[in-house]
């Protein structure tokens, strides 16, 4: 059976959403993060970057979430975009530009917005300004069609889904209203029962609430890291 490496953080949650949409059986192993679970050689011989998800499906490994959606969409022929060249050259256009542009900006937008020490006035300004840029990108996308692949849902509404519960966190309260059509899709796929089933996924868990300092040395080991010549 698919064991699935999670804790309830916007990454693992498009993983599980597509769990929980496709019906696969999966065992869900709980990483809890601010414990420092993610550093411990059995879970780096699986995810060498210390981060979840990851996923073994029998011999198979797999790290990163977008890939994971990849690997997961393509095992089962689900939630892809019909199988034309354009769409398939839309499909990774779009899931690449999640994975290499709006995870990361928007992870950095809310570290600086909340976690990061000191004064970072421009790191801020720059990554609240390219987290915004790209969900913009997003939204207008949006616009355009029901989903991201227009009238399908697929893998690229699910990897959208994960993160764009974190906007107020990362672009402040009230920042979803700048996006009328990522609140609609989020509306539409919160209210499906496999996401229902996702965003429970994190309650058979006792995950550690606590950002202590063994949190922080977890999760941010480069605040205690010596500084760069
Ligand atoms: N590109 C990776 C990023 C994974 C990632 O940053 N995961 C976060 C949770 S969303 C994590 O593991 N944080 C714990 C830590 O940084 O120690 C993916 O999409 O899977």
């Amino acid at each position: 059976m698919i064991k699935f490496y999670y804790n309830a953080a916007p990454n693992p949650l498009k993983v599980a959403l597509f769990l929980e949409e496709s019906g696969l059986p999966y065992e869900g192993v709980a990483v809890d993060t601010k414990r420092g679970q993610q550093h411990e050689p059995s879970y780096l011989a699986i995810n060498p970057n210390a981060k979840v998800p990851a996923l073994v499906d029998g011999d198979v490994v797999v790290f990163d979430s977008n890939a994971i959606l990849l690997y997961l969409a393509e095992k089962t022929g689900q939630f892809l975009p019909e199988a034309t060249p354009q769409n398939r050259g839309a499909l990774l256009s779009w899931l690449m530009f999640i994975a290499s542009g709006v995870g990361p900006f928007s992870g950095q937008a809310v570290h600086f917005r909340n976690f990061a020490p000191g004064d970072n006035a421009y790191a801020r300004k720059r990554y609240d300004y390219e987290a915004r840029r790209h969900w913009r990108i997003i939204d207008d996308r949006l616009a355009q069609g029901r989903y991201m692949m227009g009238d399908r849902y697929t893998i690229l509404d699910m990897a959208v889904w994960g993160w764009a519960p974190r906007i107020p966190a990362m672009l402040g309260d009230g920042a979803l209203q700048e996006f009328p059509n990522i609140s609609r899709l989020m509306a539409e796929l919160d209210a499906r029962p496999a996401a229902q089933r996702a965003l429970t996924l994190k309650d058979r868990h006792a995950f550690k609430i606590e950002m202590d300092q063994d949190a922080m040395r977890a999760m941010y080991p480069q605040i205690f890291a010596p500084d760069p010549a």
